[in-house]
């Protein structure tokens, strides 16, 4: 047995094979079914147990080296077919693989459009900082001390503020916070310009909410701001209707109810005619042939003092809307999570050229 075992080892490492078909010749020959090797182990039932733990050792090593030997000849044998036939695997003159082309994300794709169509109106596109401070956000545009949104709970808080005041009537001032809208961007654009002023500020903007497939703690916002002598509230009327017929298409109708924003007196919501159903009603509308896409209004006085204009002369309006909520009626996204997860079988869906 022994004899046998060392003449193997000896034939494996002299091995050679110059075809695919000589390595499986080698293969069958030494380790097949009836393969010398396995012989072997048939053999080795019978040895004596004294010798079984050496010759099995033996055994395994003559095995593993053969196959072993038989993989690396495959390889080589492999390789020179590829670089011999000049094919597919072998010639570096062929073109690579292709890259796959990328898409606009949806939220990107339905900003796009907004803005273009308030380009097209003469309006400019300002943006502004994510991290912003309380009198932007929140104290220029006419929010109370006590409004809840200013709270912990509504708002992400970066730093707690300056120490100011003495005695009793020391406080924390301006804090550091994520935006929770892109007024601030329309309130730097008031302290900053000439008048007259048409603006819109598109944006990402955070608040602290649970996340569900209606809420996310980050959304993208669109906001416009008009401010010139004699500005009205049919001005307002008329720029929202164009840009709803833009938007959703030319037999569009709005509707407003009255609402109420701390930056706008008086404020309004606005619906538009269900694009799905005509507004006859459907499960996109919920059967109310409605649609509502933007709140609006006619900017308070002490929004446009607080930003050194002069409420006397000027007057204006503003109006936001959510971008993934018109987005979502767009297409009919049904849970808000898909726009932040990055999931390529969702962004996929959305093949607009670029
Ligand atoms: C809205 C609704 C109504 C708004 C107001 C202003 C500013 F800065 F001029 F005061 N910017 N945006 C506004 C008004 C935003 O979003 C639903």
């Amino acid at each position: 047995m022994k004899e046998k075992i060392e003449a193997l080892m000896q034939e494996v490492a002299a091995l050679k094979a110059a075809s695919r078909q000589e390595v499986e010749d080698a293969r069958v020959r030494l380790l097949g079914k009836k393969g010398s090797i396995t012989e072997l182990f048939e053999e080795f039932r019978g040895v004596a147990p004294e010798m079984k733990r050496e010759f099995g050792a033996k055994l395994n090593v003559l095995k593993n080296a053969a196959t072993d030997r038989i993989a690396q000849l495959r390889e080589e044998v492999e390789n020179k077919a590829a670089c011999a036939d000049g094919g597919a695997s072998g010639d570096l003159s062929m073109p690579g693989d292709p890259f796959e082309l990328g898409s606009r994300h949806p939220v990107s794709i339905v900003r796009q459009e907004i803005v273009d169509i308030f380009r097209k109106f003469g309006y400019d596109v300002a943006e502004g900082p994510e991290i912003e401070d309380d009198w932007h956000v929140f104290e220029a545009l006419n929010f109370p001390p006590e409004h809840p949104a200013r709270e912990m709970q509504d708002t992400f808080f970066v730093s707690e503020g300056q120490l100011v005041g003495e005695g009793e009537e020391k406080h924390y001032w301006n804090p550091l916070l994520l935006r929770t809208h892109t007024s601030s961007v329309q309130v730097r654009t008031m302290e900053r310009s000439q008048l007259p002023i048409r603006v819109i500020c598109p944006g990402r903007v955070f608040r602290n909410e649970a996340i569900s497939a209606r809420a996310h703690c980050i959304f993208h916002q669109v906001e416009g701001l008009y401010i010139d002598e004699g500005v009205t509230f049919a001005d307002m009327k008329q720029a929202i209707l164009l840009f709803a017929r833009e938007m959703f298409g030319p037999e569009t109708q709005i509707r407003m109810r009255p609402s109420y924003f701390p930056f706008t007196e008086p404020s309004a919501e606005v619906d538009v005619s269900c694009n799905i159903c005509g507004g006859k009603g459907c499960n996109i509308c919920k059967g109310t042939g409605w649609l509502e896409i933007l709140g609006c209004g006619m900017v308070d006085p002490n929004v446009l003092e607080a930003s050194g204009i002069d409420s006397k002369k000027y007057s204006g309006f503003a109006f936001g809307m959510g971008i993934e909520r018109i987005a979502m009626l767009k297409w009919q996204v049904k849970d808000l999570r898909n726009y932040f997860e990055n999931d390529l079988r969702f962004l996929k869906e959305f093949n607009t050229v670029l």
